[in-house]
């Protein structure tokens, strides 16, 4: 790279402001993962979507690098800047430009965390329905760049159902205005849609139209112990024929121990393998009866052991902390993280089978199972023995990633349920597309960034 080309950024855009200072590189140069040692050479904090397409411009002549940028809550290294990029953060871009009542959209900046989305949501008496642990940290660019998922997907689907328009800057620098907030709009391909969990390698999202809906009724939610893995889509079957679910979780004995520690308090005495969070409709005495029923019908059959219902909005959120509460208590353990998805169908062979992949391949480790059960998708996480180096930690579950790669194309799943690909799962990510898949993306990414500034590495090598 030229050595005046930051010189030449600042001059061509003098309100533009950029960080340098060691401790912001540091900052902005890395997510969730903590895995690769962040190196970036500038951080970028652009105010409008001119400065955007100027930098993008400015990247394209001097052939560096962008590492678009937003919560950083990212578990999968799609935000990490290890080799001299420009990281290129929204989160001066963080505003609500505006609600429209009869479209129910809201347009914000893509800098805007999903905490504050909800909540302008709710002042209009609508929601947001996308939602989990992170909300508070991450940003809605980031969400639709990974297409993220989270608790209530049962219910509600993924990111891509909600997004309604997007303003995204090219890899040319040309802005790009996908879909306008159409409900309807048959007119070849979706741009919009090919952008959503594109992971910043296509284009930056500048500003995003948001669908809302109705918020959902009345509710109750439930903490189930179940004595064995066999139970655990049972239940589900149960519960989704009988109940109106807006989401079901579950979580093992290993990630209970670790989140109770971290000061979660404890719901069910004596000990199971599993657990459920399970919220559901429940609008009246007579919904409310037939949950206890159906909970009843679960316990003749053999599939749980106990549960209680929430009796508070307060006692609710304590049973969803158990849930949600997983990742951060696990965070001191440096987790290596698998996210993975099959069909809600082949669960329980592919449940099977894992398990004992994972029992016979890390013996002298803690293996914490959890995640979004019913929609398919499972978190592992393997904790590092405090004895094993970092390199040969990773290396030990790089080899077993490999095996679990080999399952999940065998069952037709999903290296990356809901984390995206990043820098994590690139190497693996032949098991769930076809070959001719791959190519087809390579080329869409040369037509969007003809000369690779786009958060070059990630997602392909
Ligand atoms: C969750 O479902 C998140 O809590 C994080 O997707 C999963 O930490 C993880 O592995
Ligand atoms: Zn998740």
């Amino acid at each position: 790279m030229n050595p005046q080309a930051l010189a030449d950024l600042s001059s061509r855009l003098p309100e533009l402001r950029l960080l340098t200072e060691p401790g912001d590189l540091e900052h902005y140069g890395r997510d969730w993962t903590r895995r690769w040692t962040p190196a970036p050479l500038a951080i970028a904090l652009p105010a409008s979507i001119e400065e955007v397409q100027g930098i993008v411009r400015w990247a394209n002549q001097h052939h560096v690098a962008i590492v678009p940028s937003g919560g950083r809550t990212g578990l999968s290294g799609g935000a990490v800047a290890a080799n001299g990029e420009l990281v290129l953060s929204l989160a001066r871009m963080n505003r609500v430009l505006g609600f429209d009542v009869v479209d129910r959209t809201l347009t914000v900046q893509p800098g805007i965390s999903l905490e504050a989305v909800h909540t302008v949501a709710r002042e209009h008496d609508l929601i947001y329905p996308v939602d989990f642990a992170a909300r508070g940290s991450c940003s809605i660019g980031g969400n639709i760049a990974t297409n993220a998922g989270g608790i209530r997907v049962i219910r509600y689907g993924n990111t891509r159902e909600w997004i309604a328009g997007l303003k995204v800057v090219a890899g040319n620098g040309e802005l790009l205005d996908l879909n306008r907030g159409l409900i309807k709009n048959s007119s070849g391909y979706d741009l919009r849609q090919l952008m959503i969990g594109s992971e910043g390698t296509l284009g930056i999202v500048v500003e995003a139209t948001l669908r809302l809906t109705d918020p959902p009724p009345a509710s109750q939610v439930m903490l189930l112990a179940l004595p064995d893995m066999d139970a655990l889509m049972q239940v589900f079957a149960l519960f989704r024929a009988r109940l109106s679910l807006q989401a079901f979780e579950f979580f093992t004995d290993v990630a209970l121990k670790h989140v109770l520690a971290h000061g979660a308090q404890r719901a069910i005495d004596g000990d199971y393998p599993y657990y459920v969070v399970t919220e559901f409709d429940a609008t009246d005495e007579r919904a409310q009866e037939e949950a206890l029923s159906v909970f009843e019908q679960g316990v003749e059959q053999g599939c749980i052991a106990d549960g209680v219902m929430a009796q508070s909005d307060a006692q609710a959120a304590a049973l969803w902390r158990l849930r949600e509460g997983i990742t951060e208590s696990l965070a001191a353990h440096k987790p290596y993280k698998n996210d993975i998805s099959v069909r809600i169908g082949a669960v329980p062979g592919f449940l099977q089978e894992i398990q004992a992949l994972l029992t016979r391949e890390y013996p002298q480790m803690e293996v914490v199972w959890f995640g979004h059960i019913g929609d398919g998708n499972l978190h592992i996480n393997v904790l590092k023995p405090a004895s094993l180096a970092d390199a040969e930690f990773i290396a030990q579950c790089e080899h077993v990633t490999k095996l679990l790669a080999e399952t999940l194309q065998r069952h037709g799943g999903s290296i990356s349920a809901e984390h995206g690909i990043g820098l994590v799962k690139r190497a693996y990510l032949e098991s769930t597309r076809s070959a001719a898949e791959i190519a087809l993306m390579r080329g869409v990414k040369v037509v969007f960034d003809p000369n690779g500034i786009l958060n070059p590495g990630k997602l392909f090598a």
